[in-house]
């Protein structure tokens, strides 16, 4: 008999994910829908080709130039635990079972654009390899820490959102940048879970979209992004738990209003607008202390702002009277 040994980084914090808030009997039976209509699809659309990173168009673009301004002291989390430690709920809730990374894979990455709208000179809509090539890649060494208190550093490969934003031209009247997954639940098996208000949205402020910190993911590990990490085109906003850094989007949108979470619209009370981690404000469930690094299984003290503070707490003066920073 085969005995999956517990990997040490497997968190006690797991189970109390809102994953198993949220979980029902209907939702399992949709998911298995899902998948079995993912399955009656013809080959060609299954074609591994499709969701295959390695003939990505754009792979002739890595690796990128590394900018030395964005390091980690602590070690860099090896691939094979990273790219099978993901949350993704588009493609289920199972992380630690490989399973994502596995359902994942199968996405076509190919066609793929993205809608650039509202408040901006002209809306357009772009094809994923020109917005890429209009942009000029390199790569940054950044943390990444989750809600559920697990965090990672690894290499992402992207462009600086700002230049995201200069090329959308936004209008005076843009106060938020709303970031949309794609909508698709024969692809995404976890879409047909209607407990969840999908497609998967969330939003920064303009001061955020345009802070230097504030990255568009489009490759990881010096190649193109794999599926999982939310290929082709995925925010990493590494001083905000990991929910508000959106993977796989199709749309852009710039609005007056703030836009609201997925995870906010199903839990406002645990996901807040803001989000910033802070270790002294506890999740209602758990406490934000500490942190398990899924490289090293070692458990380390929380940072402020994730360790970014020096480059984004400028952000938030003076808003801490009135908002909810870090939840
Ligand atoms: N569309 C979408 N984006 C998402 C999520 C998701 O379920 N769907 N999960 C978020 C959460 S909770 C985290 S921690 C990060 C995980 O990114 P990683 O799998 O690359 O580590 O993606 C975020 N972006
Ligand atoms: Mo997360």
């Amino acid at each position: 008999m085969l005995i999956r040994r517990r990997p040490s980084w497997e968190l006690p914090e797991s189970a109390a994910t809102p994953e198993h808030l949220f979980f029902s009997r209907r939702a399992l039976l949709g998911a298995g829908a899902g998948l079995a209509a993912f399955a009656a699809l013809p080959a060609t659309a299954q074609a591994q080709a499709v969701g295959d990173p390695s003939g990505d168009p754009t792979k002739d673009l890595y690796p990128a130039k590394k900018n030395p301004a964005y390091t980690v002291s602590t070690p860099v989390t090896p691939e094979d635990i990273s790219a099978n430690y993901n949350n993704f709920y588009e493609f289920g809730s199972d992380q630690m079972n490989y399973s994502v990374a596995r359902i994942a894979a199968k996405m076509p990455r190919r066609p793929w654009t993205v809608k650039i709208d509202g408040l901006v000179e002209q809306e357009r809509e772009v094809g994923i390899d020109d917005l890429i090539r209009a942009m000029t890649l390199e790569e940054r060494l950044y943390r990444h820490r989750c809600v559920e208190a697990w965090s990672m550093v690894v290499p992402w490969t992207g462009f600086p959102m700002k230049d995201l934003v200069a090329y959308a031209k936004p209008l005076s009247g843009a106060k938020y940048v709303r970031m949309e997954t794609f909508l698709n639940p024969k692809v995404a098996p976890g879409q047909n879970r209607f407990v969840y208000p999908w497609p998967y949205v969330d939003g920064l402020t303009m001061a955020e979209a345009t802070n230097e910190l504030a990255f568009m993911v489009t490759g990881i590990y010096g190649k193109p992004a794999p599926n999982q990490y939310g290929a082709p085109l995925r925010l990493t906003v590494p001083w905000k738990y990991g929910f508000k850094s959106v993977k796989s989007i199709v749309r852009i949108s710039f609005v007056a209003e703030r836009p609201v979470g997925l995870w906010e619209k199903v839990q406002g009370r645990e996901y807040g607008f803001w989000a910033n981690v802070n270790p002294e404000v506890a999740h209602p469930r758990w406490s934000q202390a500490s942190e398990r690094d899924i490289g090293t299984g070692e458990r380390r003290p929380t940072l402020l702002y994730n360790g970014y503070a020096e480059q984004v707490a400028p952000i938030y003066a003076g808003l801490d009277k009135t908002e909810k920073l870090f939840m």
